[in-house]
């Protein structure tokens, strides 16, 4: 029989697009669910064309559930999700509490679709965004060529930070449009976007060196976990990994320039195939005729966007590209959707 579904912080930024996406997806869940803070309990949301009421986060919320999506703070699903599992749900979350755990795979299904049934502990983790706006182009081409290395500069959208991020370039925007002599004097953009919301410096007019929490070295939480995922999802505990995290003024859609080097010598024509031929990808690279990949373009769309590919000028091993994933989409709630469909074929198909 089909599995009942609870979907654990539905009222959220990417709980808006899950339930978009659900609603697309008719036949694979019996009852949905919708969990919530006990804040938005009582809430009415539409999917798949009804109107469901928002549930308080309860542990009885969990009772007959066979897979609960968690999109929530971390210490909220480390809280929440083993209260779930402990009540027979397979949890699918999209937090960074569980993702490094040796006894929770951390899924793409286009790279490692295998690994969502060796789950010890009843929970399967979805990447960082960041992580997921590029690793499946970069799972296709490390399939090709073998990865070594990456040296990576993200170009991180607004809505990573949620709602509040949204609302704060919204409403900096506003402050700022219109006002033709801003941004020639050092200190002026800061006077004028009012509250800086989720990030530590304007965005509108601005881009900011920043995403997450400091960590030793002065490594920000975002660009760790760029590394440390994108090791585990790709199997290469070794792999170096540089990242530089940037929050730009762009509602939604993370942009990163990637260098990647391989074992071997690479193609330009031959990787821009391996490109063109992945599930997931789209290239778009014909820069005579202005065509690469950009936030505008891309938004709201499912694949990861590819285009700028170019083998170094200086190393023949390694290529030179640029990126663009929804975060809200492939980034988190795609994602999400798409192993939670690899764990209710498992239901369906017994
Ligand atoms: C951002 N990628 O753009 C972050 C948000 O680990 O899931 C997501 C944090 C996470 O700010």
């Amino acid at each position: 029989s089909k599995p009942t579904l609870a979907v654990v912080g539905a009222t959220g930024a990417v709980g808006g697009v899950m339930l978009g996406i659900l609603s697309t997806r008719h036949d694979v869940y019996g009852e949905i669910r919708l969990v919530a803070s006990p804040r938005s309990a009582g809430r009415k949301l539409t999917v798949r064309g009804e109107q469901v009421e928002v549930l308080a986060l309860a542990p009885e919320v969990f009772d007959g559930v066979d897979i609960a999506m968690f999109d929530v703070p971390d210490e909220v699903s480390a809280e929440w999700a083993p209260v779930a599992a402990a009540r027979g749900a397979v949890v699918v979350d999209n937090s960074g509490a569980f993702r490094l755990d040796p006894d929770v795979p951390l899924v793409v299904p286009e790279v490692n679709a295998e690994q969502t049934r060796n789950r010890p502990r009843g929970i399967i983790a979805n990447p960082n965004c960041t992580t997921l706006s590029m690793i499946v182009a970069l799972g296709a081409l490390h399939r090709m060529y073998g990865l070594r290395e990456l040296v990576v500069a993200s170009y991180q959208a607004a809505s990573g930070a949620g709602q509040a991020g949204i609302d704060t370039l919204y409403d900096q925007l506003e402050r700022v449009g219109g006002q033709r002599e801003l941004g020639n004097r050092a200190g002026d953009v800061r006077a004028a976007v009012g509250e800086f919301g989720p990030f530590p410096a304007p965005l509108a007019l601005n881009v900011v060196p920043w995403a997450g929490s400091l960590k030793d070295g002065g490594w920000s939480s975002e660009e760790l976990k760029v590394r440390d995922e994108s090791r585990k999802i790709l199997g290469l505990p070794d792999l170096k990994v540089s990242a530089t995290c940037v929050r730009v003024p762009v509602v939604t859609t993370h942009s990163l320039a990637v260098h990647a080097v391989f074992d071997g010598r690479v193609d330009q024509r031959e990787a821009q195939a391996v490109l063109a031929g992945s599930p997931g990808v789209v290239l778009l690279d014909d820069p005579e005729a202005h065509e690469y990949p950009t936030p505008a373009d891309v938004v709201g769309t499912d694949p990861t966007w590819v285009g700028r590919v170019r083998r170094s000028l200086d190393d023949p091993k390694a290529l030179d590209m640029f990126l663009c994933g929804d975060n809200l989409r492939k980034g988190a709630a795609l994602n999400t959707a798409q192993i939670a469909e690899l764990v209710a074929a498992e239901f369906t198909g017994r």
